[in-house]
């Protein structure tokens, strides 16, 4: 097994799930040996402005070793702590834990013989934790199989498992508990790895109980590129699942071109309700959806440089897009923002008990809706209102690439990020070598 195939698989991962084009630098391809992972220090914290007003830094920490490290998922736990899943030294399964002060209470590699990532964790109804990635199953040959493994608050692991459906390359990039107990994982399938692999993924929705035993899996796509990246339960029991597709047959009514934001409604033994695509005849990806209060659903999205189909607006280059659906996938209100240089490679976002969003994605702009670059990418964190109206808006990050994943809400107006960042400098106090975890709690403040 070579590392340099495990790259190719992460890049077709990354290309084919986000869709956008990503002016990134290449410090996460460079192979290194694996190296032991290094503690933060606390003497280097990037100053912190004490008399802000509106989404103000309060606290930030970087984690990782001197090769490549990624903070794909967050979970809040009860103590007031998180645990990190993700990705140490370019090659392992990662968990860590932190207390409130994002001080590390724990960490450890896991996977099973090989190569591995953890994309998403969830809390359990019973106090545990749940993560799930996928892992290489066979370190002489090229397999990736999905992996789910469950926890406890200390890390102590209460059963592990692999789920491959006979093809090269089975993920999970997001999972959820159902509300019968049960766990839900959506993610992409590749049969093989031919030149133009990346264009025959289908979505896979695998769902399996509570101590892992497969209940089934299902594949959904037609003859071009589908893979999902977020899903959630519906307030009707139904699961809606988002992602992207080039497919306009199979189980894909339609495409406006270039990619299409595709959103699934299947039901909880897997068969395919309702679906609908999203977009113009750019290239457009779906990063998130959001279950809101008021019974709809919010989706965050990209959109390459084109106002036309479902886009009334673009700034430029990728934007990131959002919009609401109701529970028959009718598109109720959208809204774009970004500069001139490229948003929405990644996004998530939050709806705050007052019915405002907090978000956040990447940009390199400083132009039109975005008020500061630090260099390359930055976190752009935004708040808006509930009809979508930018209310603040704060760029975090370095001179360097940083690339924000996941939130988390603490409560009203306090959450935190996670993602990766090879900057030392600005917001970010220091740098292990290549990309770090690197988290960072906002607070809106009054
Ligand atoms: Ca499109
Ligand atoms: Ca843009
Ligand atoms: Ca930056
Ligand atoms: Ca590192």
């Amino acid at each position: 097994m070579k590392k340099t195939k495990f790259f190719k698989v992460v890049w077709i991962l990354m290309v084919s799930i986000s869709f956008v084009s990503c002016s990134n630098d290449n410090d996460s391809m460079v192979i290194e040996p694996p190296m032991e992972s290094t503690p933060p220090k606390d003497d280097n914290d990037a100053p912190i402005n004490s008399d802000a007003v509106g989404l103000t830094l309060i606290l930030e920490q970087n984690f990782g070793s001197t090769s490549g490290d990624f903070g794909n998922g967050v979970v809040s736990t009860p103590d007031g702590g998180f645990i990190f899943s993700g990705i140490q030294s370019d090659e392992n399964a990662f968990l860590m834990a932190t207390n409130s002060e994002l001080n590390i209470s724990w960490e450890k590699e896991v996977g099973v013989s090989g190569i591995g990532s953890l994309e998403n964790i969830v809390a359990s109804e019973d106090g545990n934790f749940i993560a799930a990635g996928f892992t290489q199953t066979d370190t002489s040959g090229f397999d990736f199989d999905l992996y789910v493994i469950k926890i406890d608050a200390m890390g102590n692991i209460i059963w592990e498992q692999t789920y491959g459906v006979g093809s090269i390359l089975d993920t999970s990039i997001d999972l959820i508990e159902t509300s019968d107990g049960n766990i839900v994982l959506v993610g992409s399938i590749q049969p093989d790895l031919s030149e133009d692999g990346a264009g025959i993924n289908d979505i896979s929705v695998t769902m399996i109980n509570e101590d892992g035993v497969l209940i089934w899996n299902n594949t959904y796509g037609g003859s071009a590129s589908d893979v999902a990246i977020s899903l959630i339960e519906g307030n009707d029991g139904n699961f809606l699942v988002v992602g992207t597709t080039t497919s306009a047959d199979g189980d894909v009514s339609s495409n406006k071109g270039d990619g299409d934001v595709w959103i699934l409604q299947i039901d909880d033994t897997g068969q395919l309700l309702n679906q609908k695509t999203f977009g113009s005849s750019g290239r457009n990806g779906g990063t998130s959806i959001t279950a809101l209060q008021n019974g709809n659903y919010i989706v965050t999205a990209s959109n390459n440089n084109i106002a036309d189909g479902d886009l009334t607006s673009n700034n430029g280059s990728d934007d990131l897009w959002i919009f609401t659906i109701d529970g028959s996938l009718n598109l109720l209100d959208q809204a774009s923002f970004g500069g001139s240089g490229s948003e929405g490679f990644r996004s998530a976002l939050l709806e705050a008990p007052n019915g405002n969003f907090f978000l956040t994605t990447s940009s390199n702009s400083s132009d039109t809706d975005v008020l500061e670059n630090m260099g390359e990418n930055d976190f752009w964190v935004l708040k808006l209102s509930p009809s979508l109206e930018i209310l603040d808006q704060v760029s975090l990050g370095g001179t360097n690439s940083d690339f924000a994943s996941k939130m988390v809400l603490l409560n009203a107006d306090r959450f935190l990020i996670v993602g990766n960042s090879s900057s030392s400098d600005g917001d970010v106090g220091e740098n292990n070598g290549s990309f770090d975890i690197w988290a960072v709690i906002i607070e809106d403040l009054p």
